[in-house]
C-alpha cells in the first residue's frame, strides 16, 4: 500500500514546493488541499497532470471539511502549510488570522486523533513567534514573544501541538522556520516586492522610459532569509525522526532590507546610493542609460508610512545548529545567491 499525504497550502510557496519534493523523492499519493475561491490561483501547482497528485477541497476555517477529508482519506502524513501568512495584514484581520492559523490546528489534531492517530503531523511554525527577541541568534529555547496577531496565532498553535503530542502520544511537530523566499514568493512580501519592482524598473530603463519608485516601509528591519526550496527538505526530515521534536531552521545570518535592495540593484547591473533619512530616505539610481535617455526619474526606493506596522519585529536570526547536528540538514543557497535568483527569475518573467 502506498503511503498517503495530505498537504494544505499547495497554491502557496511552501506547499507547492513540498508537492514537487515528494513527487520526486517518494512514491506516495499526495492530496493537495485548496479552498474555494472565485478565481483559480493554481499557478504555483505545476503537478496537476501527475496521477499521484490530486486536489481536494478543504478550508481550514471549516472544521467539518477538515474532518471529512481526514476521515475519508486517512493519511499517513498531514503537512499543514495553509495559513493567513502575511504578518502585515494580520492586524486588519486578527480573528480570521487566528481561526486559520491556530483554531484549525485543533480541528486537524482532533480529527487525526479520531480517525488515524498514527498519522504524522507537521504544522508550519514561524520565527515570528520569537518576536521581540531577547538574544541572538534565536534557538529552540528562546521564549515566545510574538509582536503581531500572526505571531500570536502561530505561538498558540505551537502550544496546542505540544499538548496533543504529550497528552496523546501523537507524532506532531512544528518547526520554527525563519524567513524563506524564492521564485514562488507572494508579491506582497518585501523580498518579492523588491525583486519584481527592480526588474520592472530595469526593463523601463532599457526602454528609455521613466519609472515610479518602489514604496516601502521600515527599512531598518533585518531578517534571516533563506531559499524556500532548501527548507522543504528540513520539514520532511522533521517528520521522519524516531521521535517527534521541534527544530529551528534558518541560515544563522541576519540582513537588513537595505542590504537586500543593494544586492538586487547590483544584480540588475545598476548602481545607486542612499540619501536622506526617515520618511525622506531614498535610494537613487545612477546609470549611464538614464543619462543617455535623458531620463528624469532616478528614485528607485522611497518610503510610504502606510507600510509601517503597528508593532515591528526588528531583527531575526536563527541558530539552526541543533537541526544541522541531529537532522543532518544544511542549506545550499546563500543570501546573495537567493537575491540574485529572485531578481533573475522576475527579469526573465518580464521578458517572456
Ligand atoms: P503562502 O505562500 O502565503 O501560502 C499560504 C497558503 O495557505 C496558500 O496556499 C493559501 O491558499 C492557503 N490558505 C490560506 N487560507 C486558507 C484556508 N482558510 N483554507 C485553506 N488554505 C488556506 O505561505 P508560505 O510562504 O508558503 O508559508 C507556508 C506556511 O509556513 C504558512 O503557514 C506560513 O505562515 C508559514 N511560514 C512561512 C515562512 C516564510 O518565510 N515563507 C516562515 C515561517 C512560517 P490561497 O491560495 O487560497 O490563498
Ligand atoms: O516580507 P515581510 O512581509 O515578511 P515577515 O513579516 O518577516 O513575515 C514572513 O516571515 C515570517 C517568518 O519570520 C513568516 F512567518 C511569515 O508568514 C512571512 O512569510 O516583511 C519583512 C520585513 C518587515 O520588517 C516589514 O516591516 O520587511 C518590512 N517591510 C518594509 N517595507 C515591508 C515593506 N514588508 C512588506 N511586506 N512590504 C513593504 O513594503
Amino acid at each position: 500500500m502506498k503511503k498517503i499525504i495530505i498537504i494544505t497550502g499547495v497554491t502557496g510557496q511552501d506547499g507547492s514546493h513540498m508537492v514537487d519534493y515528494l513527487l520526486k523523492n517518494t512514491d506516495y499519493e499526495i492530496y493537495g488541499a485548496v479552498r474555494r475561491l472565485s478565481v483559480k490561483n493554481h499557478e504555483n501547482v505545476p503537478s496537476l497532470d501527475n496521477p499521484r497528485f490530486k486536489l481536494i477541497d478543504l478550508d481550514l476555517t471549516d472544521g467539518h471539511s477538515i474532518d471529512r477529508k481526514i476521515r475519508d482519506i486517512k493519511p499517513d502524513y498531514f503537512i499543514n502549510f495553509g495559513a493567513q501568512s502575511f504578518v502585515g495584514v494580520s492586524w486588519d484581520t486578527p480573528r480570521q488570522t487566528f481561526e486559520t492559523n491556530a483554531l484549525s490546528v485543533i480541528d486537524i489534531l482532533e480529527s487525526l486523533r479520531s480517525h488515524c492517530p498514527l498519522c504524522r503531523f507537521y504544522n508550519a511554525g514561524s520565527s515570528e513567534e520569537f518576536g521581540n527577541v531577547i538574544y541572538s541568534p534565536q534557538d529552540e529555547s528562546h521564549p515566545l514573544r510574538p509582536r503581531s496577531p500572526y505571531g500570536a496565532s502561530k505561538a498558540a498553535a505551537r502550544h496546542i501541538v505540544k499538548v496533543y503530542r504529550e497528552s496523546y502520544d501523537m507524532y506532531a511537530v512544528q518547526g520554527w522556520l525563519f524567513n524563506h523566499e524564492g521564485t514562488r514568493r507572494g508579491e506582497e512580501f518585501v523580498t518579492r516586492k523588491i525583486s519584481k519592482g527592480v526588474a520592472q524598473i530595469c526593463k523601463l530603463i532599457e526602454k528609455g522610459q521613466a519609472f515610479p519608485p518602489i514604496s516601502l516601509g521600515n527599512l531598518d528591519a533585518s531578517r534571516d532569509w533563506s531559499d524556500a526550496e532548501d527548507f522543504i527538505h528540513s520539514v520532511w526530515l522533521m517528520l521522519n525522526q524516531e521521535s517527534p521534536k521541534d527544530y529551528v531552521i534558518g541560515s544563522g545570518e541576519s540582513h537588513s532590507i537595505r542590504e537586500f535592495i543593494e544586492i538586487c540593484v547590483a544584480a540588475a547591473g545598476l548602481e545607486g546610493h542612499w540619501s536622506g533619512s526617515g520618511l525622506e530616505e531614498k535610494y537613487i539610481v545612477a546609470n549611464h542609460l538614464l543619462e543617455e535617455n535623458n531620463l528624469k526619474s532616478s528614485i528607485l526606493i522611497d518610503i510610504n508610512p502606510k507600510f509601517y506596522r503597528p508593532a515591528e519585529v526588528e531583527s531575526l536570526q536563527g541558530d539552526c545548529s541543533l537541526a544541522e547536528k541531529e537532522l543532518g540538514w544544511n542549506r545550499k543557497t546563500d543570501f546573495k545567491g537567493l537575491v540574485e535568483k529572485m531578481y533573475q527569475n522576475d527579469y526573465r518573467l518580464l521578458s517572456e
